[in-house]
């Protein structure tokens, strides 16, 4: 047996005391982990000391600040669920060109109150269509287009000396068909086309597609490419130039570890492990959420908690709740997988209750979110750089009283704009004609209808919008979890039309919201009046709110309220003897609500609402909600 502890106390002049902590209290869990996946492989003795090195020597040349960091966090592990945490995510070249400039926008995101960054991917890909960054040709490399590894650092270092964190991608599912190994494995070498799973003829291939979904129908039809320089078929589950990584080889796993813990060693805070879903690939079956996959994150997870603990995971899983929950592991391993996760369904509740101005599957939806793991959280968010997938379990519509399948067509024709009385630009992303499935890109703004009021200079309407966007982000604030602040919404960015003439984006409309930042146009956020300026400022202090509420924090209670009015929504968060009432008219009508429900959720009469700083307005015994606006209610201090 490898007995990786006891035998050194120092590495190359480095004390290995921590490590070997660390070490004795995960070995049993990864020994046990890795011999599930590979144990019954020749070379799989050899493979584990091979990781027992790779742990060594990454601990090794991690810097001793983040060592450092790493004791810290280590002492106070649900630091990332706190009040205090609110996040954003942007495309560092169509923010501000290159991480250079970058720099000099952590004022603004100061400004705002955001102190978690997540830089969508900047690791070297091809220039032409790479996916948004998600086919990586060189993960030690950061895009020429954006800067130098250095400027990454830099940017860590900056940000942590602001009390700031920072979140990159990990590609794991796949590399580009431009990467080393990709490029030698078409080159004719067999031990690189064992890094992928390539196959000769149609036969297993075929037995894959009876059972594979396909991702992106319109874009890249079926699951596999066929590549004539070898004669091979390669998986490439997303797009024809994203060859998916085979796991059932320890090689690809190690690989992926080390560079896992080559970002972490730049200074990355929080890694977001992208597509994880489809780690492991079985014939037969979806090739989704697949046991090995879950397996797979545990073991980084368990080698990360050595390396470098203080790093966490986002599993990035967009698939259905029950099966979302799971990324934060489960029965022992339960809060030792991933730390945060995407509440996918709950963003769709949103725009599920703006679109049907009422709250039923919002409420449903959280009532019937399994529960996570103590230690974990949700990352909450009413949209993000891919579609809005109408993916919520067909259990929450026909529980509130909807058709699935109708409900999802009529969201894809009311955020389409084609229902009648709807305002909303939004576009239909991978329409799949043989399921008639469809999810939906547009901004924000664009999406309640903010572009059309502009264009018609509809002032009433402009109105509506602003509240639509102030309401959606108060539920993102005050929901349990840690918040995302979409870039450019914090400013009503509208859809961005220039990909129809861009050479590559032009084929995915998901480029609609992903918009070049005009900093004239943010400029106007000190304008008083201008509608950057209304909805900057009332961001802003949904997120300064936030921050001094404790009882917003993720590991404070939740609890939903029935207001006995749908139209509502309530919520109730609570921590020691911090109480706020969270009441949100998601239609466009006034709305009145039984005054008993502050005594019924333990509050005081007396109530005053956080964000306008006033007491609720009333009438007979009933508070008040006007259209779209809502209350943080709270007793005095
Ligand atoms: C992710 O999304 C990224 O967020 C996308 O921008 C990438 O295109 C894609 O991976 C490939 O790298 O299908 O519609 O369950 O749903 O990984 C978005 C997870 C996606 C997948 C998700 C994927």
């Amino acid at each position: 047996m490898v007995r990786p502890f006891s035998s050194f106390q120092w590495y190359k002049g480095v004390d290995l005391a921590d490590f070997d902590a660390r070490m004795e209290a995960n070995y049993r869990d990864i020994r046990f982990l890795f011999s599930l996946l590979y144990g019954n492989r020749r070379d799989s003795h050899l493979s584990f000391k091979k990781l027992m090195e790779a742990l060594r020597e990454n601990y090794h040349s991690r810097p001793d600040e983040l060592r450092q960091i790493d004791i810290q966090r280590e002492l106070d592990p649900g630091w990332f669920l706190s009040n205090r945490l609110v996040s954003t995510m942007l495309y560092v070249d169509q923010y501000a060109g290159n991480l250079k400039e970058f720099l000099k926008k952590i004022p603004y995101l100061r400004e705002l109150g955001i102190n978690v960054v997540h830089l969508m991917p900047l690791l070297k890909c091809p220039a032409g269509n790479n996916d948004g960054g998600y086919a990586v040709s060189d993960y030690h490399r950061i895009d020429e287009r954006y800067g130098s590894m250095e400027d990454l650092r830099r940017i860590a270092w900056e940000l942590r000396k602001e009390k700031m964190y920072l979140i990159l991608d990990l590609v794991v599912n796949h590399t580009s068909d431009e990467h080393e190994w990709a490029k030698r494995a078409r080159s004719g070498d067999p031990y690189y086309q064992n890094y992928y799973y390539m196959f000769d003829d149609r036969s297993i291939p075929d037995q894959f597609e009876e059972t594979f979904p396909e991702i992106f129908p319109e874009a890249a039809p079926g699951n596999f490419t066929w590549i004539p320089e070898i004669k091979k078929w390669v998986m490439t589950v997303f797009h024809n130039f994203q060859w998916d990584l085979n796991y059932t080889n320890p090689t690809v796993f190690i690989e992926m570890v080390k560079i896992l813990f080559f970002l972490a060693n730049q200074g990355v805070d929080i890694v977001r492990l992208d597509a994880v879903p489809y780690l492991w690939k079985k014939i037969g079956t979806t090739g989704q959420n697949l046991e090995e996959a879950h397996i797979i994150l545990r073991l980084m997870r368990l080698c990360a908690e050595i390396v470098c603990p203080g790093v966490l995971f986002i599993a990035e899983a967009i698939v259905q709740p029950e099966e979302i929950v799971k990324y934060f592991g489960t029965d022992e391993f339960a809060g030792r997988e991933s730390h945060l996760a995407y509440h996918a369904s709950l963003m769709v509740f949103f725009w599920d209750a703006i679109a049907t101005t009422n709250s039923r599957m919002l409420r449903k939806g959280l009532e019937n979110t399994p529960p996570n793991p103590q230690g974990t959280g949700w990352l909450v968010y009413i949209r993000c750089h891919d579609d809005i997938g109408l993916g919520f379990s067909d259990r929450d519509a026909r529980e509130v009283g909807y058709d699935p399948f109708l409900h999802r067509k009529f969201l894809q024709e009311y955020y389409t704009g084609k229902f009648p009385g709807s305002s909303a630009r939004g576009s239909l992303f991978m329409f799949n004609p043989k399921n008639q499935d469809a999810r939906i890109s547009g901004t924000t703004a664009s999406l309640v209808g903010l572009e059309k009021a502009l264009e018609e200079g509809n002032r009433l309407e402009i109105d509506i919008c602003i509240r639509k966007i102030i309401l959606l982000y108060s539920l993102v604030m005050s929901i349990d979890g840690l918040p995302i602040l979409y870039y450019g919404d914090e400013v009503g960015y509208t859809n961005d039309y220039f990909y129809r003439n861009h050479p590559v984006h032009r084929y995915d409309n998901r480029w609609m919201h992903r918009p070049k930042i005009d900093w004239d146009k943010v400029e106007r956020r000190k304008i008083e009046g201008s509608v950057e300026n209304r909805i900057f400022t009332q961001i802003k202090r949904l997120i300064s709110i936030r921050k001094s509420s404790p009882e917003f924090s993720g590991d404070s209670s939740f609890r939903l309220i029935d207001p006995e009015n749908e139209h509502v929504f309530s919520c109730l968060r609570e921590k020691e003897k911090r109480r706020t009432l969270v009441l949100a008219n998601v239609s466009g009508e006034r709305q009145f609500i039984n005054s008993s429900i502050l005594h019924g959720s333990g509050l005081l009469e007396h109530v005053f609402d956080k964000f306008s700083g006033n007491a609720p307005a009333k009438k007979s015994g009933k508070i008040i909600l006007e259209p779209y606006s809502f209350y943080w209610l709270s007793e005095a201090e």
